[in-house]
């Protein structure tokens, strides 16, 4: 069972060799810890997510929570979802993410919840009024980026919403130096040495690899969504919601 004060210690000790950044067993039990120590605004993000995805289901539709985790934004979502006919699909690859969703989505009754150990590139999306990308985006090949979001603009119903929270880079020197010092400082802020802050920098390099405001935007643009929003931004990680 996932214990939400569990800590994140994975990088508390010197490594010889810092090997890439895996969502193991190791990650998926202090996932709660980790991801508000590090993601400045998560903790603001997860129940506004609940309230757009509340503003926008569609009767009769499902949601997605594509790379759920332990199934935060799905918990939020499925509290502020009023159309008892929707049912929302959870996906992660990440066989101890997916185990921990399962035990925290039966903790609590509500809308029914799928969840699925699956690729997100490869998961079938229709017959959608929102889908959630929440901190993933960034950890698929930029490369392949674009077709997984042409792939959600065709399962996403007339007026449906994607909402996207990605850590980004500015292309203004200064203003990516003053952002990333300030995450770092919340980092640091919050427990985390220098070394926890450098070491999981080294193991997150070439997995989580973070595009601008403008990149987001066109290749929503290009992927047929009309309309495009920033919602929330705090240091350098921002939330956009997209529309059909
Ligand atoms: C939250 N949304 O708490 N297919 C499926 N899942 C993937 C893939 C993929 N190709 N690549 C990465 N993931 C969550 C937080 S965490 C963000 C999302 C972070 C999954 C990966 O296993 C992990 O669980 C998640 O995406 C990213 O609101 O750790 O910074």
């Amino acid at each position: 069972m996932t214990d939400k004060k569990k800590t994140d210690n994975i990088y508390s000790k010197a490594q010889d060799h810092i090997v890439d950044f895996a969502f193991d067993e190791s990650v998926a039990s202090v996932f709660p810890d980790m991801i508000r120590r590090s993601v400045p605004g998560y903790d603001t993000i997860i129940p506004l997510v609940g309230l757009l995805a509340g503003q926008y289901a569609q009767p009769g539709s499902r949601i997605y929570d594509l790379g759920c985790s332990l199934g935060a934004a799905t918990l939020s979502m499925r509290r502020r979802i009023l159309h008892e006919d929707c049912k929302i699909i959870a996906v992660d690859n990440a066989e101890a993410m997916t185990q921990h969703c399962h035990e925290n989505i039966n903790k609590e009754a509500g809308l029914p919840v799928e969840v699925l150990c699956e690729d997100i590139r490869k998961v079938d999306i229709q017959n959608a009024s929102v889908v959630t990308l929440n901190f993933t985006l960034q950890f698929i090949e930029p490369g392949q980026r674009l077709d997984l979001i042409k792939k959600i603009h065709n399962g996403l119903n007339d007026h449906g919403a994607l909402i996207l929270s990605e850590k980004i880079n500015f292309t203004e020197h200064d203003e990516q130096l003053f952002q990333q010092n300030m995450h770092i400082a919340f980092k640091k802020a919050n427990g985390y040495s220098e070394m926890e802050i450098s070491q999981k920098r080294s193991a997150l390099e070439n997995i989580l690899i973070p595009d601008t405001i403008e990149q987001h935007q066109q290749r929503l643009k290009d992927a047929g969504f009309s309309r495009v929003h920033v919602w929330f931004q705090c240091f350098n990680f921002i939330s956009l919601i997209a529309f059909k």
